[in-house]
C-alpha cells in the first residue's frame, strides 16, 4: 500500500536528502559515532498502533468527526496500513475489546495479513458496562466486594485472551478503572488483594509464550483512590502473579513531575518492564502525540532503554504501543507524526556516547555529564530517521506523501455516511 506514491514522492526528494545524510554523517564522525550503525537500530525499531485510535477520538463535552473515518475495525486496518506503508514501523495492531471485538477473528486475521498486518497486545475492557452485561461496573471489576462481578470481569479478560490467540496475538493489557471516590468508600488493601487474585484467575488461562501486562494510572475515572494507582502497585501485581507478567507504562499515567524515566530504570532493575503506552501530556492522561510536549523526557526514557539494552539488563523485549486519542488532528497524520517523534527520540538515545556519560557520572562531572546527554539531544536526527524509513521501503516525508496520495479525500467519498461510533474517550 502506497508503494507507488512513496517512490515517486522519496524521488522528488532524494537530492537534498542525500545530502543532509551526508552532512549528518560528517557530523557524527567527528564524534566517532557511526551513522550507517544508527540507521540499522531506527530502521529495526516498531511500534504497535491502537485500534481505537483511528477514527477521531473526543472529550466528555464533545468529539468533531472528520472526514472518511473508518466504520469498522476491517477499515481500520485498512488505515493502519497506510501508515506502514509510509513508515514501514508499525505491523502490528493493538485491539480493544469489546470495542473492536470482531464477529469472525479468522476473517479478521486474514484481512489483517493480506495487508501485511499482524496483533500485539490485545486490551481488555472492564471500565464500561456493555449491553446485555448481567453485573454493572460501577463499583469497580477486578476489585468488586460482589463476586459474581469479579467473575464476570475475569470471564471477559478470558474472552479477550481467546479472541487474540485466534488472532494470533501474544499478550493481554489489563487496565482497571478500579477505585474510590471518596475516603472510606472502598477497603484499600482488600480492593487490591481481590484484585490480585482476580488477575491470578486470569494469569492462569494465559496461553504458553503469552504475556500479561498491567497497566497503572494515578486517577480518573476514580478520584480518591485508584487500585493500580502507580508503579509500586503495579510492581507488586506483576511480582504476586509471576514470570509471564510485568508492567506497562503509559506515559501520560502519572502525576505531573514524576521523573517517569526513573520509573522506566527502576522496572528495568526488577526485571518487570513489560512495555509502553505511548503519548504525551501537559496535565494528566490528554493522550496528546507523543514527544508533542515533553520531548526531552520522552529522548530520557529512550535513553534508559538503551542503556538498558547495551548493558543486557533489559529483558524480555518490553512491547511499545501508542494510546493515543485524536481530537483535533487527522488520526492518520498524527499517528505518522508520533511514529516520527519516537524514532527521532530513539535515534537521539542511540547517539549518547556511553562510556563518556559513564566517565562524567564516576567522576561527578555534572556539566559534562549532562552535555553528553544534551550533544545526542540536540542532534538534528530527522535525516537518520528519514533515511533508516527509506531503506525499509518506507517515505521520506510520511505526512506529505500522505498527503499528496490523496487518501483521506479518497475516504471521505468512500465511506461517506459513516456511523462509526467512537469509543468513549479515557
Ligand atoms: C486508560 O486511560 C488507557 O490508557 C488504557 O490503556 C485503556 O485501554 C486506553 O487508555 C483506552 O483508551
Ligand atoms: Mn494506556
Amino acid at each position: 500500500m502506497m508503494t507507488e506514491q512513496v517512490e515517486q514522492h522519496n524521488a522528488s526528494l532524494g537530492e537534498a536528502h542525500r545530502r543532509d545524510v551526508e552532512h549528518l554523517g560528517e557530523q557524527l564522525r567527528r564524534r566517532k559515532i557511526d551513522l550507517e550503525a544508527v540507521v540499522a537500530q531506527v530502521a529495526a525499531f516498531e511500534v504497535a498502533v491502537p485500534s481505537w485510535a483511528l477514527g477521531t477520538g473526543g472529550t466528555r463535552f464533545g468529539r468533531y468527526p472528520g472526514p472518511g473515518e473508518p466504520r469498522d475495525v476491517f477499515e481500520k486496518m485498512d488505515d493502519i496500513a497506510v501508515i506502514q506503508g509510509l513508515t514501514r514501523a508499525t505491523p502490528r495492531v493493538s485491539l480493544h475489546l469489546p470495542w473492536d471485538e470482531p464477529d469472525n477473528p479468522a476473517a479478521l486475521r486474514d484481512h489483517a495479513s493480506a495487508l501485511g498486518l499482524g496483533f500485539d497486545a490485545v486490551n481488555s475492557n472492564t471500565f464500561q458496562d456493555q449491553a446485555n452485561q448481567a453485573h454493572s461496573y460501577k463499583f469497580g471489576s477486578l476489585c468488586h466486594t460482589d463476586a459474581a462481578v469479579r467473575a464476570q470481569a475475569v470471564a471477559h479478560n478470558i474472552h479477550v485472551i481467546e479472541v487474540g490467540a485466534a488472532l494470533g496475538s501474544d499478550a493481554l493489557t489489563v487496565w482497571l478503572a478500579d477505585g474510590s471516590n471518596y475516603p472510606g468508600q472502598m477497603h484499600l488493601r482488600k480492593s487490591f488483594e481481590r484484585t490480585l487474585a482476580g488477575l491470578q484467575e486470569i494469569y492462569a488461562a494465559l496461553p504458553d509464550g503469552w504475556r500479561l501486562f498491567t497497566e497503572h494510572k494515578p486517577y480518573e475515572p476514580a478520584f480518591y483512590a485508584t487500585v493500580v494507582q502507580d508503579w509500586g502497585s503495579s510492581l507488586l501485581l506483576a511480582q504476586g502473579l509471576g514470570e509471564q507478567a510485568s508492567c506497562l507504562v503509559d506515559l501520560g499515567h502519572h502525576l505531573p513531575n514524576t521523573n517517569v524515566e526513573l520509573v522506566v530504570a527502576r522496572l528495568v532493575t526488577a526485571g518487570k518492564l513489560g512495555g509502553f503506552h505511548f503519548n504525551d501530556s501537559k496535565y494528566g492522561d490528554d493522550d496528546l502525540t507523543a514527544g508533542s510536549i515533553k520531548p526531552y523526557q520522552l529522548f530520557l526514557v529512550f535513553n534508559e532503554l538503551v542503556d538498558a539494552a547495551q548493558d543486557g539488563v533489559l529483558g524480555a523485549d518490553p512491547a511499545y504501543m501508542i494510546d493515543q486519542s485524536h481530537n483535533l488532528k487527522d488520526p492518520v497524520e498524527a499517528l505518522l507524526m508520533t511514529v516520527d517523534n519516537l524514532q527521532q527520540a530513539y535515534a537521539k538515545a542511540l547517539l549518547v556516547r556511553r562510556e563518556a556519560l559513564t566517565h562524567a557520572q564516576e567522576t561527578n562531572d555534572v556539566v559534562m555529564a549532562e552535555a553528553v546527554l544534551k550533544a545526542a539531544y540536540d542532534t538534528d536526527v530527522r535525516p537518520l530517521v528519514a533515511e533508516a524509513r527509506r531503506r525499509s521501503g518506507g517515505a521520506l516525508d510520511p505526512i506529505a506523501t500522505f498527503r499528496a496520495s490523496g487518501y483521506r479525500a479518497a475516504k471521505a467519498n468512500e465511506r461517506a455516511g459513516a456511523a462509526y461510533i467512537p469509543p468513549q474517550s479515557l
